[in-house]
């Protein structure tokens, strides 16, 4: 796609969940920047332009640092987000079991529209595994949101996870579940 081709859509996508699960790895392997530094605690914003069908969307990734004493700042973003990408990691069961407490929190403060898709994250760490996939696959189903398991050092399903998202909110803009306002280009040429 080229540089100056227009979007029709702009989806804000947060990305949320305990520290060290992977978050900024993740987005970093989204973008094609380098994994292996990823700063821990970190917040930040990236974009990238997919394109689904014929039709060409922003993503403005919002990384969140998922340290407890910053969660109510990350509260104030469920309202202009309309995808949330719930990360644990496969390796840590404590990050599973505050899963709920996550959901919860989407569900008194986010959108009833927002897309929502848990991420199992460091998949390639077989030996290391304590979370199987299948608790993470009925977890998602109890709740009726999307799953896969990931890897940022491999790059496994990173693209897919990012797409599956934004395929469901662009279901959910044509079927007017999400205000069309929310994910308005706002200029008339992307820039980036
Ligand atoms: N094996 C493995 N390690 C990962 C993966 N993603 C992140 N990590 C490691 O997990 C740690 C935390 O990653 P980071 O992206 O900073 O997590 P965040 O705090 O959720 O943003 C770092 O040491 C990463 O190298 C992955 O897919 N596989
Ligand atoms: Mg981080």
């Amino acid at each position: 796609m080229s540089s100056v081709e227009r979007c029709e859509y702009s989806f804000n996508i947060l990305l949320t969940g305990d520290v060290c699960v992977g978050k900024t790895s993740l987005m970093f392997k989204f973008v094609d920047k380098p994994v292996e530094n990823v700063e821990l605690g970190s917040q930040g914003l990236e974009m990238k332009k997919i394109v689904i069908g014929d039709t060409r969307v922003r993503l403005v990734i919002y990384d969140t640092s998922g340290v407890p004493k910053l969660r109510p700042l990350t509260r104030g973003y469920y309202g202009f987000s309309v995808g949330i990408l719930l990360l644990y990691s496969i390796e840590d069961r404590n990050s599973f079991h505050g899963l709920r407490s996550w959901l919860e929190d989407f569900g008194k403060s986010a959108d009833p529209g927002t897309v929502i898709t848990l991420l199992g994250c460091k998949c390639d760490s077989v030996s290391e595994r304590v979370v199987s996939k299948d608790d993470g696959a009925r977890l998602a189903k109890e709740y009726g949101i999307n799953f896969l398991e990931v890897s940022a050092k491999t790059g496994y399903d990173v693209e897919a996870a990012f797409r599956i998202t934004a395929i469901s909110i662009l279901a959910r803009v044509l079927d007017g579940t999400i205000d069309r306002k929310k994910v308005k280009h706002s200029r008339e040429r992307a820039v980036f």
